[in-house]
């Protein structure tokens, strides 16, 4: 079995020391950090998803799972962040309101200050108040939002709608993100970009800053 096998399997049993001791060993075997996490950390935790959907698995087992694979991510993490980047900018990032689900924008995040920009992470379950107030306060150039449910993913117009009544909108680019969104969806609710995932996210960011 191959070592990104092991992870993804040690991911969706939860165990959090396996998955450790796996990752350490992916890296002295040479594989990149950015193959364990999209094809071992992440794919494991989209077969638990497959898995919650068809309730062959429950809530525990889920955020168990999703602590197994954090501990994986905390390993990697300095491989994906480069050490000493000169800082870019700012950008304020949140799972919006009503949603609770923070993995993705957790990674988002971690690769957006990868390559040097900061980040102020208002968190999950965030209203279009905290985000008009936080761009303000910040002086951020970037917004970056995440919904996880159908039934939050329409909130993000709402924030965007907010910075544009507070006349912060030409001001910021808002780039969004989460499983159930897509480029039309981003492009309807009047967001500059949108990313699958977070590895992208940076890179678009960046982009944004050089523009
Ligand atoms: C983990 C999880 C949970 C955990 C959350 C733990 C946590 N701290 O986040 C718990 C168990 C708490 C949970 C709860 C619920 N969940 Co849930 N959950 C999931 C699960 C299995 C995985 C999500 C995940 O973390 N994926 C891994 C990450 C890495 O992927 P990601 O989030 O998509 O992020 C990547 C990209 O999307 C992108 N990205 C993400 N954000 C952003 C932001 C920006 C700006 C950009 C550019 C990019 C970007 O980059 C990321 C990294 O590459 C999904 C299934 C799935 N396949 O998505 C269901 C899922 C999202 N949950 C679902 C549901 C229904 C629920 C509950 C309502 C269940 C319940 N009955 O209580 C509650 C809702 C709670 C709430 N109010 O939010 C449904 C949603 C269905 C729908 N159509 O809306 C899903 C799809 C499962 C399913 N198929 O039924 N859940």
């Amino acid at each position: 079995m191959s070592v990104l096998v092991e992870i993804s399997e040690f991911v969706q049993k939860g165990r959090a020391k396996n998955v450790k001791e796996c990752v350490a060993k992916a890296l002295e075997e040479g594989v990149s950090a950015k193959d364990i996490l999209n094809e071992a950390l992440i794919a494991g935790m989209m077969i638990i998803g497959e898995k919650f959907k068809n309730n062959e698995v429950y809530v525990p087992e889920v955020l168990i799972s999703a602590r197994a694979m954090n501990q994986g991510v905390n390993i990697i993490k300095p491989y994906l962040t480069k050490e000493g980047v000169e800082p870019v900018g700012k950008a304020v990032i949140c799972t919006v309101k009503g949603d609770l689900h923070d993995i993705g924008k957790n990674l988002v995040k971690m690769m957006l200050e990868g390559v040097g920009i900061e980040c102020v992470d208002l968190g999950v379950d965030v209203s279009s108040e905290q985000v008009v107030e936080a761009v303000k306060e910040s002086g951020a150039k970037i917004v970056g939002l995440s919904s996880l449910l159908t039934t939050t993913m329409d909130y993000q117009k709402e924030i965007i709608d907010a910075l544009s009544v507070a006349g912060l909108r030409d001001k910021v680019k808002v780039m969004v993100g989460g499983a159930p969104l897509n480029a039309e969806f981003a492009e309807s609710i009047g967001a500059d970009c949108y990313t699958k995932d977070a590895a992208e996210a940076a890179e678009a960011a960046l982009g944004f800053f050089k523009e």
